[in-house]
């Protein structure tokens, strides 16, 4: 069994489809086992996407993910990394399969209105930066 972070990012949640979004991971097998809602700030969301500092798009991804309400979450299953990014779809909408979340409902490649680890490296950095141990269940 695998962890991976998942985060319905500001567009999602305005959006009104963080059920839809969750009932995606919980139809392909991936368990919620941490959920939380929260607004970062500019620091936090800077702290989030430190590994693309040094990006052109650093500042305006860090603007649009501290403009509102987001959904944090801890996936398991198996390959739970791997899954989670299937069901997303790619970065960019345009190029994301058909049925995938990116797909249905990202408005650009900025606004993909999900996040999902990429490594079993970035998802312990990740679940740890929103959750400590007592907010994450085994049942
Ligand atoms: P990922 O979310 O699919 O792992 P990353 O390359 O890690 O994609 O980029 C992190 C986030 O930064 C993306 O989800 C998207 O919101 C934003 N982003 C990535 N590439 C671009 C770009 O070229 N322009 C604007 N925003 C981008
Ligand atoms: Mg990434």
């Amino acid at each position: 069994m695998e962890k991976t972070l998942s985060i319905i990012k500001p567009d999602g949640v305005k959006k009104g489809v963080i059920g839809e979004v969750i009932n995606r991971f919980e139809n392909n097998g991936l368990r919620v086992v941490a959920v939380k809602m929260l607004w970062m700030d500019k620091k936090e969301a800077e702290g989030f996407y430190d590994v693309h500092k040094d990006k052109g798009f650093y500042d305006s991804l860090t603007d649009f993910m501290s403009s509102g309400p987001a959904v944090v979450m801890v996936l398991e299953g198996e390959n739970a990394i791997a899954k989670n990014r299937q069901i997303m779809g790619a970065t960019n909408p345009a190029n994301a399969e058909e049925g995938t979340i990116r797909k249905e409902f990202a408005s650009g490649i900025e606004r993909n209105i999900v996040h999902g680890s990429d490594s079993p490296e970035t998802a312990t950095f990740e679940i740890s930066y929103f959750f400590n141990a007592l907010e994450i269940f085994d049942y």
